[in-house]
């Protein structure tokens, strides 16, 4: 027998490690993939970085002073301090808040992508010892799909199950004729999947589908979201008026009587109410292909023709999960599955509708939907929480109501912060307002792996491990294999894992036995298997022992019986079959929705609403370019952004901005200079990229370069490295769903003539020794 293969898992896929724990040690792409990811190649690279904390860290004036020096945080020198001094006092504050405060003023939402491994997931190892000491306060939804999760059961079924079932590429292969995409199926995002993936499915799905002749249309700001290997229609849209492109379309289809009425009694409630709106009875403004022409930016007869071959062809139509991260999110995938509806195609293998065909490697996949292991986070005795990017609103107001989901809460008054496996300086939106919000709490608690903003502006630093200085199971949803995760190479400098730091403070906090269990991070890894092995047998899946498991190589699931079809025994039987929304069917018109009465999401059908910013608004004299800040393609989100994949994309060391040929004319940028994008919230320098693959009036700046202010000090600086959060605003996609909105911003752009100040992004705080420990 060959010896087995070696092992790793990232977001950006199965990775082989030759020569693990020991010098020569190197990663290689996971043999049958596809189409690896070049992102998790650099890991080795990155994780002995200069960048690394190797050491527990304390900021000087918390160590000295205690919270009363809370508004120094971010502007002091750290101290590196012995592993059990910083557990001490990490403990004792966290006994003290929750005795003086009690567990809901402490916030571990800690809301972010962590590592892949389902073991040590740096969430459920926070949440898990949070619950084990009496709760804290958590967040809900998440900044990927803000709107989605709270709106869409409501109109036809949970986001996360809709993600599970899109049709899989090969039913669309074989029986789709036209793929309608609103902001692309993007290869550079499905790079990843939460877990990892072991098989890159979209770059070859892609270009089979083009090979099989199916027609693709992409509307979007930016047209690279959609590479087939051939030409296809680009629509070049103005940025969140897709809302106006689908509700015309719509017209145009019941206009001409092209809609499925059949389905539409069957399946749906609420089509009438949606008439009236789309025919103008409602507002008195036909929803027309001209009126959406004025709005979108895209010709008439364009959309005109295209509603036709919607109503003649089996045609799937996507919207990526950018389109929900604005200003009334709702609308855009609200009138989606309206527009699907009426083409009454839901539930065909060629048809229906997308959530985000790309955003992720999983969505598409052909294999077995099968439950995975799970850390148990124990039960949480605080009540309180916020959706997820309300966070400053509650660092600034606590008491203060605010509306979710037709109910009023409160802000709770948080006190302490801990945060694990995230990176709020990267995810948040108005990064300066976030800066002043962070010194209201009295402490901040972090374990990082590296000096990001985050760690920068915590008091305590814990230095973490990462996946390759650690074991775990690499299991992923919609994956063909599992496989055992092993350790690469020797912890970095005094790194541990966060299941130790936990550890550490359950052992002083006296819940060591709640939270380890008297197990060690191996015997985990094994309990969690079996546990696993046991309840999926169940199912009829049959894993074998543990043993076997852990000294062997990777261990193929069974494959599904049929292929995936969304909505597919809805559609066979709608009776036996119904959804879980109110009426069973898909809601059009939601009755719940409408009766919450907001203003910003009313009528309880899909709507034109203007959003607070963009190319229409009168905003735009002053700012007249919509900033785009999609996800980057060198990187997940912050993550890596110090490896050398990403830093070889960079311009003058800076993150680049796509601009238009017209648009950097008339400013005088050319490729390679150095620009300053503002807006009244902030600025930041970025390295300008000319190219036409952005339509005029945008401007594309991805997330993740490491928040780089020029100082700390929390007015308004310059950020030197190209943050886009540096200019987006802290504004909720609605009063419904609190959804993060970072892709409604304008800003105006142009040339830097001074001498840039260098980026410092990378480099560690006073007081912390670089390298050589
Ligand atoms: N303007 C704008 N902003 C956005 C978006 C946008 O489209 N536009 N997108 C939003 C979206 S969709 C998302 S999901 C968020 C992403 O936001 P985040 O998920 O917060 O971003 P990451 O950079 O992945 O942060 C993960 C952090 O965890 C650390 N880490 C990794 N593994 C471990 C571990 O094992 N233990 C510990 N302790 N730490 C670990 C990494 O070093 C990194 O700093 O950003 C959001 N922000
Ligand atoms: N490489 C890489 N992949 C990632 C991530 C990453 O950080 N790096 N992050 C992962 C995460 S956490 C998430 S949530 C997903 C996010 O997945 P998405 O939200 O789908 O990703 P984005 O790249 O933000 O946006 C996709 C495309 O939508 C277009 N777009 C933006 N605004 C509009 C609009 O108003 N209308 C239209 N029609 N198009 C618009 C953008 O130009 C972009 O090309 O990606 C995941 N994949
Ligand atoms: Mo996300």
């Amino acid at each position: 027998m060959n010896h087995p293969k070696t092992l790793t898992a990232a977001h950006w896929g199965l990775y082989e490690i030759r020569d693990a724990m020991t010098a020569e040690v190197s990663i290689h792409p996971f043999a049958t993939d596809p189409s690896p990811s070049p992102i998790g190649l650099q890991m080795l690279e990155t994780a002995r970085s200069d960048s690394r904390v190797r050491r527990p860290a304390v900021r000087k004036g918390w160590l000295e002073n205690g919270p009363a020096s809370r508004g120094q945080r971010g502007l002091e020198p750290f101290v590196e301090v012995d592993w059990s001094v910083a557990l001490d006092l990490v403990a004792r504050e966290l006994g003290r808040v929750k005795q003086q405060h009690g567990n809901q003023a402490i916030f571990g939402g800690s809301y972010g992508w962590s590592s892949a491994g389902r073991f040590h997931h740096a969430q459920s190892q926070v949440h898990r010892f949070l619950n084990c000491i009496g709760g804290y306060v958590r967040h809900l939804n998440s900044y990927s799909l803000g709107v989605a999760h709270p709106l869409l059961p409501y109109l036809v079924a949970p986001i996360g199950e809709l993600m599970m079932t899109h049709n899989d590429w090969d039913s669309l292969i074989e029986h789709c004729e036209l793929f309608v995409t609103f902001g692309g199926v993007p290869a550079k995002n499905a790079q990843i999947s939460q877990g990892g993936t072991a098989e890159h499915r979209i770059p070859g799905a892609l270009a089979r589908m083009q090979r099989a002749g199916i027609k693709f249309v992409n509307i979007s700001p930016t047209r690279k979201d959609l590479e087939t290997g051939a030409d296809f229609e680009w629509w070049p849209i103005r940025p969140n008026t897709d809302t106006a492109l689908m509700l015309a379309l719509a017209y145009v289809l019941v206009e001409e009587g092209l809609h499925d009425t059949t389905f539409l009694a069957t399946y749906c409630v609420g089509f009438e109410v949606f008439r009236n709106y789309l025919l103008g009875q409602k507002d008195g403004v036909r929803k027309t292909p001209d009126w959406a022409g004025g709005i979108t930016g895209i010709d008439p007869e364009r959309i005109r023709s295209l509603a036709r071959e919607m109503g003649a062809k089996r045609c799937m139509i996507n919207a990526a999960w950018s389109l929900q991260r604005a200003h009334h999110g709702e609308q855009p995938y609200w009138a989606l599955i309206s527009l699907a509806a009426l083409v009454g195609q839901i539930g065909t293998p060629g048809g229906g509708f997308g959530v985000g065909y790309g955003a992720e490697n999983l969505l598409g996949s052909p294999h077995a939907r099968i439950s995975g292991p799970t850390l148990p986070q124990g039960s949480n005795a605080v009540d309180s929480f916020i959706p997820v990017a309300r966070i400053v609103d509650m660092l600034e107001s606590p008491g203060q109501p605010f509306t979710y989901s037709g109910k009023i809460h409160h802000y709770p008054d948080v006190k302490l912060v801990y945060w694990a496996g995230g990176n709020p300086f990267h995810h948040h939106q108005d990064l300066t307002r976030l800066v002043n919000a962070w010194r209201l709490p009295d402490s901040v608690f972090v374990n990082e792996q590296f000096w990001t903003p985050l760690a920068k502006m915590a008091d305590v630093v814990f230095p973490a491990t990462t996946a390759l200085e650690r074991e775990d199971i690499f299991f992923s949803p919609k994956e063909h294999l599992i496989a055992p995760m092993k350790q690469a190479i020797p912890r970095v400098g005094e790194a541990r894992d966060d299941y130790d730091i936990f550890r550490g403070l359950s052992d002083r906090l006296g819940v060591d036995a709640a939270f380890s269990e008297h197990r060690d991070a191996r015997q985990w890894i094994e309990h969690l298997y079996i546990d696993w092995r046991e309840r999926i047998a169940g199912d009829g899946v049959a894993l074998p022992d543990f043993e076997s498991f852990w000294h062997g190589e990777t261990v193929a699931l069974p494959k599904p019986s049929r292929p995936t079809v969304m909505l597919e025994a809805f559609r066979d039987d709608p009776l036996a079959h119904p959804l879980g929304t109110p009426s069973g069917k898909i809601e059009i018109y939601s009755a719940t929705v409408d009766g919450f009465g907001y203003a910003d999401c009313p009528g309880g059908h899909a709507t034109w609403l203007e959003p607070a910013e963009w190319l229409g608004s009168p905003l735009a004299t002053t700012y007249p370019l919509h900033l785009i800040s999609d996800q980057p393609s060198t990187r997940l989100h912050s993550q890596l952004d110090h490896g050398p994949l990403s830093r070889s994309q960079k311009i003058q060391g800076r993150e680049p901005v796509d601009i238009h040929p017209d648009d950097a004319d008339r400013r005088g940028i050319r490729t390679g200079d150095i620009v300053r994008l503002f807006n009244a919230r902030g600025s930041c320098l970025s390295g300008a990229n000319v190219t036409a693959n952005v339509v005029s009036g945008v401007v594309r700046l991805s997330t993740g370069a490491w928040f780089d202010p020029q100082d700390w000090s929390g007015n308004q600086v310059l950020e030197k490295h190209g943050n886009p959060n540096a200019l987006t605003a802290d504004l909720a996609a609605s009063s419904f769903s609190q959804g993060c909105a970072a892709q409604t911003c304008l800003v105006d752009i142009e040339k830097y003539l001074d001498a840039a100040p260098p980026v410092s992004a990378f480099d560690t705080p006073d007081g912390v020794a670089s390298l050589a420990t």
